[in-house]
């Protein structure tokens, strides 16, 4: 500590403290701008000045360290006559008419009593509204850069810098683009910092004032980022990034601008139930908003329940608990999810329960689980800051996990090797120590003759290996024939390169490895997560802070809703359903005789879809999943779906799965309930109710438990944190988390064994949770894609995701900003592809596979390789999953999203838009 003396008082500083920070820490107030905590101190704004014994001139507290014995007064009259001139001189340049209620610098000329500015205003800029989510207002701008560091340290995207100089100066965004135009991603860190309203949510969206803020999280993708919603008569008027453990305040576009698809007027708010004389029902459908009220008619709750869960009851009753099966939701709570399975197991009588996770990491969890026992992360994301090699492979963050991207963004600012390989260029391959940019599908190529050098260069960690692991020897002799010179010309990536990202790999303190659905996707799913896991293995780079294997987890709570046991093989907790132990444990939990339980275990997401179409299942329930859009072979899915003799869709909008339902149920939005959620950290957080559902539509927990009365169940739970209660006592990895803890300190990593433990972010540090307590090695040879190109089908379509979308579409289109954003369907195609088709962006392009065909435009786009097509799944007047390959993973049961056959043309028709997207849902928000 060091003692020195403020104000007249004494006081004291920590290391590396400056005296601002101190005089904040002792309750002495002193004006300051361009300072943000946890940013870098700028200087700048020179609001902060202060008087040192025995300087000549003043001092800016923000970046000066007190010594020991120094003399500070920030209440001179030279220093306060210095701070209320800074002040005066910007508020003299402030606009009459503020952007926002909290300037910062009124703030500071009210609380030091700075009277009408004595001087002349500027000339005011124009203000720049080009953009759909954020408004500059430079009228307002003080320049003190918070923005610019913002941009630039945090989030580390580059777009804003400070142009000009003296009387000139202004923050511009790339080249002094318009920031319509500009190269900004919309993740609004730089609304948040700015102290004056410069830059500011669109619409004056932060002008009016909030009657309630409500601490919650992001009900996007699993990064699971802690978020304030700022209400005002029941509508969100703007959100505020938390300082959360995996977020720390940031956010992305679509945790911060993607919120009113709650407020859309096609939400779902009265149950529908299909017509007597609807049209029959038809796979190949064109929804028309227009002429919904021929298929469907409004009904009351107690009629549509009753169709609902009675035609279900009448199903199981006339052709067995099979001949049911329920898609629960990875959008719902750990309650919803745990309460959707036990309906299935308890009321349907069978395992036929699955959700997205199958089409997601479903592989990746199987080879986790066979090789090292737990299907969950070893290590939080925000690792990657105590890692010194990363590697990348299959997944683009910038694009689908953008907080954590941002983390990645910082370790390698402070020196983390960053390797990347995907055989997309993606944004964070920019600046990468290495992007190996290989050829789609040859995952287990690169990977196994990266295990090549590693064995052969005695790389490995013996001791690791030896104390705990099994199976190398197999390993070993498998990968001896994967030489980097054989494997080169199947991956196409160098044997030097090959053996030099092995070598550093192995070599370093501490390797991490983060994976998406690059890896998972394929029919060699489980074998590419395999050799992942041995990499890790054989090196011994698990176990530790800054290692470890981290499938970056996709929707909000797809963790949470396989830990609750949304999934056919398994109860909750992962026990499994053939086992008779875990068949006895919670038969006698949920108070059932003894062989009530189904112990076969139940059919998969694409596997029921075959079994609807064969009639084997002849009744369906699905909560918050559209299949029609995200299904494999949509065509063969949604003709699965019409055969239905009864379908219950629970959403909050008329989707294209549920325009293929019976019974319509209107579900509540992720703001309008409170439930915990799991990110991708295995971390339990609260997501509050901030806002009442629209209409007659209602709480999930209400509904299923609504349901499960209908189908012979007496179910009485409370609220959240009585099913809560309930998961604690069959779940023991989450046995030590209290709903009072959850809400008192917002976020608990489980394994939590018993109450007290402080939670495990990092696991695996002696041993690994199989019988043996070791890890296993499963060695992997190359296998094909399941349909490679051809002289008919000559190109290669690789699906995926867009920053401003979400998955189908069904809430991001929806959304006033990130529709604006993203308006129309489109198809990456290389430049020189286009060209050779004889087109250019913009162009209509006609995408044929052996199962379907769509029409969208082409925008040019050198990251994709010659010969593949990278088309996003959420545009359903362009529904891309009509030509995917349906094709399973053996183990994982997963299908070929990222790779089948097809030919691209030029031309064709693009189908119109209804009013569920385009510029329509704009106006219908109000914007
Ligand atoms: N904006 C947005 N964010 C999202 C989502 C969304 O819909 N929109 N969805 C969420 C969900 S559920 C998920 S699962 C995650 C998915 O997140 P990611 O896994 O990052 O998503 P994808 O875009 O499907 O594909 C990842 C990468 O795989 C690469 N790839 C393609 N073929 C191969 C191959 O053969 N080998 C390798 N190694 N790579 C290949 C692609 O080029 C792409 O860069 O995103 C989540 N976040
Ligand atoms: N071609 C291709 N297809 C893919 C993929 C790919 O990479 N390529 N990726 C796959 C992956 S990884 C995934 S995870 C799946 C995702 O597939 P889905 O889970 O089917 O996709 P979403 O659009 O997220 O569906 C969520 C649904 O829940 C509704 N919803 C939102 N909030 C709530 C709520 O609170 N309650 C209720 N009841 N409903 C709600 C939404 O309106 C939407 O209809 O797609 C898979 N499909
Ligand atoms: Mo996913």
């Amino acid at each position: 500590m060091i003692a020195f003396e403020l104000n007249g008082r004494a006081v004291q500083a920590a290391e590396g403290e400056t005296l601002l920070q101190a005089a904040r820490r002792e309750g002495v107030d002193i004006p300051h701008l361009c300072y943000k905590d946890g940013m870098a101190a700028a200087g700048n704004c020179r609001a902060c000045m202060v008087e040192i014994d025995g300087e000549r001139v003043l001092a800016p507290s923000c970046c000066r360290h007190p010594v020991q014995g120094m003399h500070v007064r920030s209440d001179s009259a030279r220093a306060v006559a210095a701070q209320k001139m800074v002040l005066e001189l910007l508020l003299a340049d402030m606009p009459e008419q503020g952007h926002t209620r909290h300037n910062e610098v009124e703030h500071w000329a009210a609380k030091l009593s700075v009277g009408k500015p004595r001087f002349a205003a500027r000339t005011q800029p124009m203000r720049d509204l080009t953009h759909a989510a954020i408004a500059v207002n430079l009228d307002a701008c003080i320049q003190c850069t918070r923005c610019l560091r913002a941009c630039r340290d945090e989030q580390m995207n580059d777009v804003i810098g400070l142009a000009r100089r003296g009387e000139q100066e202004k923050i511009v965004f790339d080249m002094d683009d318009p920031m319509g135009a500009s190269t900004c991603v919309a993740c609004g860190e730089c609304v948040q910092a700015c102290p004056t309203g410069a830059l500011m949510p669109a619409r004056d969206a932060a002008l009016a004032v909030p009657d309630k803020q409500v601490e919650s999280v992001c009900p996007y993708c699993g990064v699971g980022c802690q978020l304030t919603y700022n209400v005002k008569d029941n509508r969100i008027l703007f959100v505020e990034g938390r300082n959360g453990p995996a977020n720390q305040g940031r956010l992305c576009v679509k945790g911060r601008y993607g919120f009113d698809y709650a407020h859309h007027p096609q939400r779902l708010t009265r149950p529908l139930v299909r017509r007597a004389d609807a049209p029959p029902k038809s796979g190949d459908f064109a929804m028309d908003p227009e002429r919904v009220s021929d298929v469907f008619r409004e009904a009351s709750w107690e009629e549509a329940l009753a169709l609902a869960g009675g035609k279900l009851a009448a199903i199981r009753d006339a052709h067995g608990p099979r001949a049911l099966a329920g898609f629960g939701s990875a959008k719902g709570s750990n309650e919803e999810a745990y309460l959707f399975q036990k309906l299935v197991r308890t009321g349907f009588g069978s395992n036929n329960v699955d959700h997205c996770t199958r089409l997601c990491h479903a592989s990746s969890v199987a080879a986790l689980l066979e090789g090292i026992g737990s299907g969950a992360v070893s290590n939080p994301v925000k690792d990657v800051m105590k890692a010194e090699v990363v590697v990348l492979i299959g997944a683009n963050p910038a694009v689908n996990h953008p907080v954590a991207a941002t983390w990645i963004k910082n370790a390698v600012k402070q020196g983390t090797k960053l390797i990347v390989c995907d055989p997309r260029r993606s944004d964070l391959s920019r600046i990468a120590h290495r992007f190996l940019q290989f050829q789609p599908d040859t995952d287990v190529a690169l990977l196994n003759a990266m295990m090549h050098v590693i064995v052969t260069e005695g790389l490995v960690d013996r001791n690791f290996i030896a104390s705990r692991t099994i199976g190398y020897e197999e390993l070993a002799a498998n990968v001896a024939e994967f030489s980097p010179e054989a494997m080169a010309p199947i991956c196409g990536i160098e044997a030097d390169t090959i053996r030099a990202v092995a070598r550093q790999y192995a070599a370093s303190r501490a390797s991490m490895i983060l994976w998406g659905m690059g890896i998972s996707q394929h029919v060699h799913g489980t074998d590419n997560a395999r050799c992942l896991i041995a990499l890790a293995l054989m090196t011994g780079q698990i176990g530790r802070p800054g290692t470890g294997l981290h499938p970056l987890r996709g929707q909000n709570n797809v963790q949470g809703a396989s830990d609750a046991g949304l999934i056919p093989m398994m109860y909750p907790d992962y026990q499994r359903v053939a086992e008779p132990a875990a068949k006895a444990r919670f038969e006698s939990a949920w108070g059932l005789s003894p062989g009530t339980l189904d112990d076969k275990p139940g059919l998969t997401v694409v596997e029921v879809m075959d079994a609807a179409k064969s009639g084997e299942v002849k009744g369906m329930y699905i909560m918050g999943e559209n299949p029609a859009m995200s299904d494999p072979d949509a065509n063969h899915a949604r003709a699965a779906l019409a055969s239905l003799e009864h379908l219950v869709v629970q959403d909050i909008f008329l989707t294209e799965t549920a325009y293929l339902a019976d019974v319509i149920l209107p579900a509540s939005a992720f703001p309008e309930k409170t439930g915990s959620f799991t990110n991708t950290d295995r971390m339990v957080q609260i997501g509050r109710q901030a806002l009442e559902p629209p209409g007659e539509a209602r709480q999930e927990l209400w509904i299923i438990q609504q349901m499960a009365q209908r189908l012979g169940l007496d179910w009485q739970y409370g609220g959240a944190a009585d099913v809560f209660a309930e998961m604690r006592q069959v779940m023991p990895s989450i046995a030590g988390i209290t709903w009072e803890r959850l809400e008192r300190e917002h976020a608990v990593t489980y394994p939590c064994l018993a109450e007290g433990d402080p939670g495990t972010p990092v696991v695996f540090t002696e041993d690994f949770p199989r019988e043996s307590g070791r890890a296993r090695f499963v060695p992997a040879d190359i296998i094909p894609a399941d349909e490679r190109p051809d002289a008919e089908y000559p190109q290669v379509l690789i699906t995926g995701r867009q920053l401003e979308h979400w998955h189908t579409g069904s809430m991001t289109r929806r959304t006033a900003v990130l529709d604006a954003l993203e308006p129309d369907p489109v198809a990456l195609v290389h430049p020189l592809d286009l060209a050779a088709l004889g087109g250019k962006p913009g162009d209509v392009v006609t995408i044929a596979s052996r199962r379907g065909q769509v029409s969208l435009y082409a925008r040019a786009d050198e990251s994709s390789p010659r010969g593949a097509v990278f088309v996003p799944f959420c545009y359903y007047e362009a529904a891309i999953n009509k030509l995917t390959n349906p094709a399973l993973d053996p183990f994982g049961k997963i299908p070929e999203f990222k790779y089948c056959a097809i030919k691209l043309t030029l031309g064709g028709q693009v189908q119109p838009q209804t009013s569920f997207g385009g510029g329509k849902a704009m106006e219908a928000a109000g914007a």
